[in-house]
């Protein structure tokens, strides 16, 4: 599907998040200049209820979607070339990297709670547009990408 998911417990240490040489080598070799980080779970996240549902909604971004989980858990379903969901369950020191243009969603597992580090690159855009959103360039890009995987 074009989603990386940097399994990264030997490669980033999530502990040391806020001086990580690893973590600033990705930044800098894909440019994710920009960074913060979103905790979700009821009692921290402001309209917790309107942001969860949303999340869930399927939806696509103009942009990549990056996500780097420092505490908890969580699940990111993504669409195959066949258009069936798989969902991947991501927890601390996992990274992923969603292309623009994938139809996606995410969701708290029964923890109810996860910490992540958001990056962009450059000023971030985190738009989503549920589907259909076919029309856009950005998924035209992505559907020619996955026609020409095996
Ligand atoms: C998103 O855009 O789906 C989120 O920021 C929530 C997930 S962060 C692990
Ligand atoms: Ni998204």
């Amino acid at each position: 599907t074009g989603a990386k998911v940097h399994s990264a417990q030997q490669i980033l240490d999530a502990d040391k998040y806020e001086n990580d040489p690893e973590l600033e080598k990705i930044r800098r070799e894909r440019n994710y200049s920009w960074m913060d980080v979103i905790t979700i779970c009821k009692d921290k996240l402001p309209n917790y209820e309107e942001k969860i549902k949303m999340f869930f909604e399927e939806h696509l971004h103009l942009d990549e979607e990056i996500r780097y989980i420092l505490e908890g858990s969580g699940y990111f379903d993504v669409r195959d070339k066949e258009d069936r969901w798989i969902r991947i369950s991501m927890e601390k020191g996992d990274m992923i990297t969603l292309p623009a243009g994938i139809y996606h969603r995410f969701t708290l597992d029964e923890k109810n709670y996860v910490k992540a580090m958001r990056l962009f690159v450059g000023e971030p855009v985190w738009t989503p547009y549920n589907r259909p959103a076919d029309h856009f360039n950005a998924r035209a890009q992505y559907v020619k990408f996955l026609e020409g995987t095996a």
